[in-house]
């Protein structure tokens, strides 16, 4: 996010009825403009008191935690997680008629020399996102080495300082797909592959 205090929203770049039937406007309304949005407000809420931390941008307040101030550093890395973690989930969606939503080119090479098939990539994937214990992410990401590897991710932690670059980020927090799927953490996860995209490497 190229911006910097006070954060702003980010507009969702496809109407909230864009993902269905893989995810209806109803679960996208709360999500984007209830969950994603108090976590902007909390981040600007943290940083409010600190005028040295204004002119930073969000990637930078998160890779140095030992520059935020003791007293905030907990609600700046929570809030700011938020912020980083809906920002990159949000954009990798895109309607099942745009976007790349069966990688191919160098990713699509990988992924077969990774995991044997874009298949069993879905099914390792998926495995993964059922076993996240409480609230969290699953993210495809690339390590530093090249290697493809598939990453849960707990609470609002994110992938910065790792060197990982996180290629394809799944929500697995319950507002993610409660009001559609109920305890159907599964079906959600089923139907997501229609919507999510894929980057060109
Ligand atoms: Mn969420």
């Amino acid at each position: 996010m190229q911006q910097t205090y006070p954060f702003t929203l980010p507009a969702l770049p496809y109407p909230y009825d864009a993902l269905e039937p893989a995810i209806h406007a109803e679960t996208m309304h709360f999500h984007h403009d209830k969950h994603f949005a108090s976590y902007v407000e909390s981040f600007n809420a943290a940083l409010k008191p600190y005028p040295q931390l204004h002119g930073l941008p969000l990637e930078t307040l998160l890779e140095n935690p030992a520059r935020l101030p003791d007293s905030a550093r907990c609600a700046i890395l929570r809030s700011g997680g938020g912020v980083y973690n809906h920002a990159l989930f949000f954009a990798g969606l895109a309607p099942a008629d745009k976007g790349i939503h069966v990688p191919s080119g160098k990713l699509g090479r990988m992924i077969a020399a990774s995991f044997g098939s874009f298949e069993q990539l879905k099914a390792r994937f998926t495995q993964s996102a059922l076993s996240v214990f409480g609230s969290g992410w699953t993210v495809l990401a690339l390590a530093p080495g090249g290697r493809l590897c598939i990453i849960n991710l707990k609470n609002q932690d994110t992938l910065l300082c790792t060197g990982y670059r996180p290629l394809v980020y799944v929500d697995v927090w319950e507002h993610a797909y409660y009001l559609q799927y109920q305890n159907r953490r599964a079906e959600y996860l089923d139907q997501i592959w229609s919507v999510l995209t894929f980057p060109q490497l």
